[in-house]
């Protein structure tokens, strides 16, 4: 692994390590959040259940920082965010409305529309985007919402100084009682998405492409694209018509459809995971959301039954390395309980999130050795079943 004879070695690579998507292969540091196989994710040291509760705009303050702000920070940084909202080049999204209602993927919209702002308003300094970035996103994800659903461009003016979530939901045109499990739902999955350590497929690709030095929004657009997979990002929604097709709380039912899904080859959505080894606590943490929110919908009664009964079904597979619920598991449930009914928008609320901690990793990497940055990303395929061929 080094050269040098007084660095530890890290991991040697084998045969059998290639082809395996760099499983477990240490390529870098990460300094914005780290995932313990069986506490989870920590956002700069701190346990995530610790933060759930707490502002969004303070959690992007602590990744950017690496130190949760004092309260006049906390407000200091909320009217930086709302400035940097007023100046969106709101003209850029027009290219949104030449696109078909409801045509494509929302995700395809998002990527499209960070490409779109990119191409308006790129300062080549991915602080300065990162920032500008972040705080436009509830102006863009609302009008990739709006026009998709054939709604034109949102007629409430934008109010960034509401915060982001609430300028979001006041951009949808949603008020009142109504918007306030929204709002509370909303800033919850965003603080519990915006980080999951560095090796995450969306996160990873949008630093491959920063190496590079591609602009902030040409990277973010392509950690967008990385993250609608259905193995990756899009697997929340999944897991919400996983849920809908069980279409019961019955201990037995939701057993006999577990194995069925099983028998037929198909993954039991909600359960297992790459790296941890125990319950995701940002699942347990959106189960006691959902209890305070919606304890009597019929998605979530069904989320709490099978919570319990997955475990056990999949745990007879030793194949299977995590028997447990992932993040996926409540947090389709939850958006659409509080309103929100189409499964295919929910993977944009996580690509929404995530900006953040991919942006805060792309500074980071561009700070490292000494400001000189993170080389460009280049790792080494060996080259196979390739005879050496001559022209005659
Ligand atoms: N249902 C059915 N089979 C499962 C399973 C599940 N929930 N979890 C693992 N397995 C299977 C795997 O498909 C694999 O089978 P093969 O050997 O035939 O390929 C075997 O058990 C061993 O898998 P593993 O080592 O335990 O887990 P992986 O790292 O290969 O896969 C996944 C991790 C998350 C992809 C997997 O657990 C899965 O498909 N879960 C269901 C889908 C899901 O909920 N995805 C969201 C994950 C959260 C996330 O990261 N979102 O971005």
């Amino acid at each position: 692994m080094t050269d040098n004879e007084d660095e530890p070695t890290l991991f040697e690579v084998k045969d059998k390590h290639l082809d395996t998507g760099l499983r477990g292969i240490p390529v870098g540091t990460c300094r914005t959040s780290f995932v313990d196989s069986i506490k989870g994710v920590h956002y700069v040291g701190y346990p995530i259940t610790d933060l759930a509760e707490m502002d969004p705009e303070d959690i992007i303050f602590l990744l950017f920082e690496k130190r949760l702000p004092n309260r006049h920070e906390s407000q200091e940084f909320r009217k930086d965010l709302a400035a940097r909202a007023e100046e969106m080049p709101a003209g850029a999204l027009r290219v949104l409305e030449s696109l078909t209602p409801g045509s494509g993927h929302p995700m395809d919209w998002l990527s499209l529309g960070i490409q779109a702002l990119g191409i308006a308003d790129t300062t080549g300094d991915v602080r300065e985007d990162g920032l500008n970035l972040i705080a436009r996103m509830p102006e863009l994800m609302a009008t990739i919402f709006l026009l998709r659903g054939g709604h034109g461009l949102p007629e409430s003016g934008s109010e960034p100084e509401k915060g982001m979530v609430e300028n979001f939901v006041h951009l949808l045109g949603v008020s009142g009682k109504d918007s306030e499990d929204m709002i509370r739902v909303l800033r919850t999955f965003l603080v519990l998405h915006m980080d999951h350590g560095g090796g995450n497929l969306s996160t990873f690709s949008g630093k491959c492409v920063a190496s590079g030095k591609a602009s902030l929004y040409a990277s973010m657009s392509s950690a967008m694209n990385a993250l609608s997979g259905p193995l990756h990002g899009r697997a929340n929604q999944s897991c919400l018509e996983f849920i809908q097709r069980i279409g019961s709380s019955d201990p037995d039912k939701v057993e006999k459809f577990v194995r069925s899904e099983l028998a037929a080859k198909r993954p039991v959505y909600g359960f297992g995971h790459a790296v941890l080894r125990a319950e995701d606590p940002r699942a347990a943490a959106q189960i006691a959301l959902g209890s305070e929110v919606c304890p009597d919908d019929d998605n979530f009664k069904t989320v709490k039954v099978l919570r319990e009964i997955a475990p056990k079904v999949l745990g007879e597979n030793p194949k299977i390395s995590n028997p447990f619920a992932n993040v996926d598991v409540a947090s389709g449930t939850l958006l659409h309980a509080v309103g929100f009914h189409k499964p295919e928008y929910f993977t944009t609320f996580f690509g929404w999130a995530r900006i953040a901690g991919i942006s805060a990793q792309i500074i980071d990497e561009r700070k490292a050795r000494g400001g000189r940055g993170v080389p460009i990303y280049r790792p080494k395929y060996i080259g196979r079943d390739q005879p050496v061929q001559r022209l005659e």
